[in-house]
């Protein structure tokens, strides 16, 4: 069949199916794409061409910002528990390092998308194209090339003969849940529109298994010793849990056990908010009656975690407990010495059966709170009264994961939607986007602070676009709430953290910057409603859930007491300083840095 280079991607990648227990998903559900010459000639003629075969495949979109249309990806992946993504189509040059972040971000949670970036001609006679990096060393190196740290496979096509074994290698990586993340195929411009005599079996409808591994039966006698050994177990379900559908299961083994179930920020939601033995959130942002369970637990049951720094309170949280490590990765499972089940969350939990044994502690589970006044807490209350049952929240970065994760009461495993891998300041109403493609009737409450917003609120114009409607609580404090007390924290003294103008100091004190944001969204087509209180705020959002349309719920709270952080984070403290301050939190820091232990 000949086709361009193009087409064939095109062709192929609407034929590829992904399937786990029997349910088949559509492996890339669309494209998001902005055109510019690294793909308008190549991808945009095959994805406008969308000749015979293609259906109603592959729908393309139209985004405002590349590093965006990963976020969305990823948002959309995550909440169909990595069984479908987007294809991401850009320009050469900035279209495609914009990937950069998103692929990293993907990478990072493990969760995948499929970047196409173009790429300057592989005949190289017009060299150098516009954007074209070239580097005195090597013309075999572009700018392309900085994908590869941030991506689980990465190729590029010089030659047509060279697409399909790259084409299945990407399938193969993107429906692996051990090595997921992004995978980019760069695709030189001139390469894309040469066309070429392709097998028609290329083009054949194609599912990707997705495995759940079992633990391989000497690891599963090993970890039933070490459980039959412990007294007082902790879980730490994480991400992993929710992507395996594990949930029941997990629920099921705590129960049956007697073991409390604590959960990271990918993992919350592994058990109801009210199941008796979810303990809540472990780590830096983390609960204090979770984090006394893990101070004194004798096994962590690590389930489908990396144990991130905030997991771990940078390893000072788990006193002198053993670890069991469930996870698909080796690679993870093989974190803090423990023992490795290698397995998937739902295989290893049925496996696990230790007779006989229940463990012996009891827990309190701490009775919720519900927070006064105007504060953010009390926004977020007012927000996670307003999802329900069946609402999303989702978030990414400042003030408001702390919050989330100790005080949002989840419904579910898919209801609690923080990215905190990357933690990437943007990803909120790009992300939102995402999960609202994929579950466009669940209501996805956007909470994003005003850094967050500034950085990347441009999707709004997306989501108007697409018709796809979101509620964006817009969460206004003047700046870097997050930072600027972590600035304090380390003798930096808040410098740069809150929004105003140069003041007559010189320095960024003078006054507030006189930006309105609820207007900014307007401007970009949303309804909004500003908020003043918590009855405005009660009005607005249930308001908001009625409309059609994506709102913005304009909130400037009080600055107030958050929910407080009891387990510490490692972040050094400047070693020689002048200001008192810095000396001060040295010391604590020196402190605080003797709790750290290797768990070996
Ligand atoms: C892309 C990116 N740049 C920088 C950071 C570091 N950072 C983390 S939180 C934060 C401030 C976020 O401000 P805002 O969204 O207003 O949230 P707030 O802290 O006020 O709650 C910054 C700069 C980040 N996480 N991501
Ligand atoms: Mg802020």
């Amino acid at each position: 069949m000949r086709l361009t280079v193009a087409q064939a991607l095109v062709r192929f990648l609407a034929n590829q199916w992904s399937e786990r227990d029997g349910v088949e998903h559509r492996l890339i559900a669309g494209v998001f794409g902005i055109f510019g010459h690294g793909n308008v000639a190549g991808i945009g003629q095959a994805l406008a061409e969308r000749g015979a075969g293609l259906g109603d495949a592959l729908p393309y979109y139209l985004a405002r910002n590349e590093q965006a249309m990963v976020h969305t990806a990823v948002g959309y992946a995550r909440a169909l528990d990595r069984m479908s993504t987007f294809a991401c189509t850009t320009s050469i040059g900035p279209g495609a390092t914009n990937l950069v972040t998103g692929a990293a971000l993907a990478t990072i949670n493990r969760i995948p998308v499929l970047l196409l970036p173009g790429d300057v001609f592989a005949t190289r006679v017009a060299n150098p194209v516009l954007q074209e990096l070239e580097d005195p060393r090597s013309y075999d190196v572009t700018v392309n090339d900085a994908l590869r740290p941030v991506s689980r496979f990465f190729d590029r096509i010089n030659r047509p003969e060279q697409l399909p074994s790259a084409l299945l290698a990407a399938m193969r990586v993107l429906t692996d849940p051990a090595e997921t993340g992004a995978v980019t195929l760069a695709l030189p411009q001139d390469v894309q529109a040469e066309a070429y005599d392709w097998p028609e079996e290329l083009f054949a409808r194609r599912v990707w298994h997705v495995a759940r591994p079992v633990p391989e039966p000497a690891a599963l006698e090993r970890a039933l010793t070490l459980l039959k050994d412990s007294r007082r177990p902790l879980i730490v379900a994480g991400g992993g849990v929710i992507y395996s559908g594990a949930s029941s299961d997990l629920a099921d083994f705590a129960e049956r056990y007697g073991v409390p179930v604590a959960e990271t920020q990918a993992g919350k939601g592994s058990l109801r908010h009210d199941h008796p033995w979810n303990a809540g959130a472990i780590g830096h942002t983390g609960t204090a009656a979770a984090n006394k369970l893990a101070r004194e637990a004798d096994l962590v049951i690590g389930i489908g975690t990396r144990y991130s720094d905030f997991t771990t309170a940078s390893r000072t949280l788990f006193g002198r407990a053993r670890f069991l490590n469930v996870n698909v990765a080796a690679f993870d499972a093989a974190k803090h010495a423990g023992t490795m089940l290698v397995a998937d969350a739902r295989e290893a939990l049925r496996a696990l059966r230790p007779d006989g044994w229940r463990a012996s502690w009891t827990f309190e589970k701490p009775a919720y709170v519900v927070p006064s006044g105007f504060t953010q807490a009390a926004v977020l209350d007012a927000v996670n009264d307003a999802a329900g049952e069946d609402g999303v929240v989702v978030n990414a970065a400042g003030s408001m994961p702390g919050d989330l994760h100790r005080q949002w009461r989840a419904a579910g495993p898919h209801s609690y939607h923080v990215e905190y891998g990357y933690s990437c300041m943007g990803y909120e109403i790009a992300g939102g986007l995402g999960v609202k493609l994929a579950a466009p009737e669940r209501e996805v409450f956007v909470l994003v602070g005003d850094g967050s917003y500034l950085m990347m609120a441009q999707e709004i114009a997306t989501a108007v676009q697409e018709a796809v409607k979101l509620v964006i609580v817009l969460v206004d404090n003047g700046g870097f709430a997050s930072i600027g007390g972590l600035s304090e924290a380390v003798g930096a003294r808040r410098l740069g953290t809150s929004y105003r103008l140069r003041g007559p100091s010189g320095g960024l004190d003078g006054e507030p910057l006189p930006v309105d944001l609820a207007a900014n969204a307007a401007s970009l087509g949303a309804d909004v409603l500003r908020a003043g209180d918590r009855d405005d705020l009660v009005a607005a959002l249930a308001k908001a859930r009625e409309s059609a349309r994506t709102t913005v719920v304009y909130v400037r709270p009080e600055p107030g007491p958050g929910t407080e952080a009891s387990a510490w984070w490692d972040v050094p403290v400047a070693e020689v300083a002048d200001n008192p301050e810095a000396r001060d939190a040295r010391t604590h820091y020196e402190q605080a840095k003797r709790d750290q232990r290797l768990y070996l």
